[in-house]
């Protein structure tokens, strides 16, 4: 197997993580990338952008989406991985398989992210035991075709914390070390806007358990709701960035290990901001977004 560092990237503020989708139907981004080309073109630019990992994923998880095979999910990642392992891109993969896991990681991925959290495929947790790769696990109660149902808590924060703990749990009996384990709440999965918002209200607590923390909110439907016309019609996807990079700046400030998103550029920004807050001083360079200035050459102005 190709050797992978067992550390996750630790840049020295939050991670961002940037999403590549390999599907027909994500919500936000289903589509754009089904040619291999497009998609190994568009990895590069999000780690060019800034990207700590750029999270590959072949079958969609938006609510009510039915399930691909592992054929057909292999046949989408496989290449986009082998195509950014070779250009040097750092990569995890998304999937709740064991199968796809373990080859996309035999072709030199780093990072394992399972939305179910290990629960959809028992075969996961010896797979990366194993592979002794770094383990996303994210809040999960059950696949897209079921989920909305299953959005029902008496005490979102502490049923979330509960299963989270319990799938910490089962990760260590299985032999994955802790050290490896990353905590995700799942925003969006099994969850109203309401549990949303109340979950990154508290977001200290699950930083509280001692893992380091994902936040997924990248153009999710509570955004879209948040910022719905007069008349209800929720904000469209495309209009939802300055809203998620406001997430990721104040997950950031609340001890976020790493954000996900969609436009890696507009969370880099934010979490250089909230670094900067946090240190009272701008961030080393190393820890600064290194993206080329959009401003034309010329004389310089002088700025505030
Ligand atoms: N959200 C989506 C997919 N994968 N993985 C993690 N760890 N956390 C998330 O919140 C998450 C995820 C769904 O969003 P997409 O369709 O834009 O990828």
């Amino acid at each position: 197997m190709t050797p992978v560092p067992d550390e996750l990237p630790r840049p020295g503020r939050c991670a961002v993580l940037g999403v590549l989708n390999v599907t027909p139907d994500s919500f936000s981004d289903g589509g754009r990338f089904l040619g291999t080309d497009d998609a190994v073109a568009h990895g590069i630019a999000l780690r060019a952008a800034g990207a700590d990992l750029v999270d590959v994923g072949g079958e969609s998880t938006r609510p009510g989406a039915g399930r691909i095979d592992v054929a057909e999910e292999l046949r989408r990642v496989l290449p986009v991985v082998c195509g950014l392992v070779a250009e040097g891109v750092p990569v995890s993969i998304d999937t709740t398989r064991a199968a796809v896991a373990e080859a996309v990681l035999e072709a030199g991925a780093t990072v394992v992210n399972d939305v179910s959290g290990g629960l959809a495929d028992p075969a996961m947790a010896r797979v990366v035991a194993q592979a002794r790769v770094p383990w996303i696990l994210m809040h999960w109660r059950g696949h897209s075709d079921r989920m909305a149902d299953l959005a029902t808590y008496e005490d979102v924060l502490g049923e979330v914390r509960a299963e989270l703990v319990a799938r910490v749990d089962a990760a260590v009996l299985a032999g994955v070390d802790p050290d490896r384990i990353v905590l995700d709440p799942g925003l969006g999965f099994a969850k109203t806007a309401a549990h949303n918002w109340a979950l990154l209200r508290r977001l200290d607590v699950l930083v509280g358990l001692g893992f380091p923390v994902l936040v997924g909110a990248s153009r999710k439907r509570f955004l879209g709701e948040l910022l719905a016309s007069a008349d209800g019609t929720p904000r469209p996807p495309a209009g939802r960035e300055l809203a998620t990079a406001a997430i990721s700046a104040l997950a950031a400030a609340a001890g976020a290990w790493g954000v996900r998103v969609h436009d890696v550029a507009a969370s880099m920004d934010a979490v250089a901001v909230a670094t900067a807050m946090q240190l009272g001083a701008s961030p080393a360079r190393a820890e600064r977004p290194g993206r080329p200035q959009t401003e034309p050459p010329g004389r310089p102005r002088t700025e505030p």
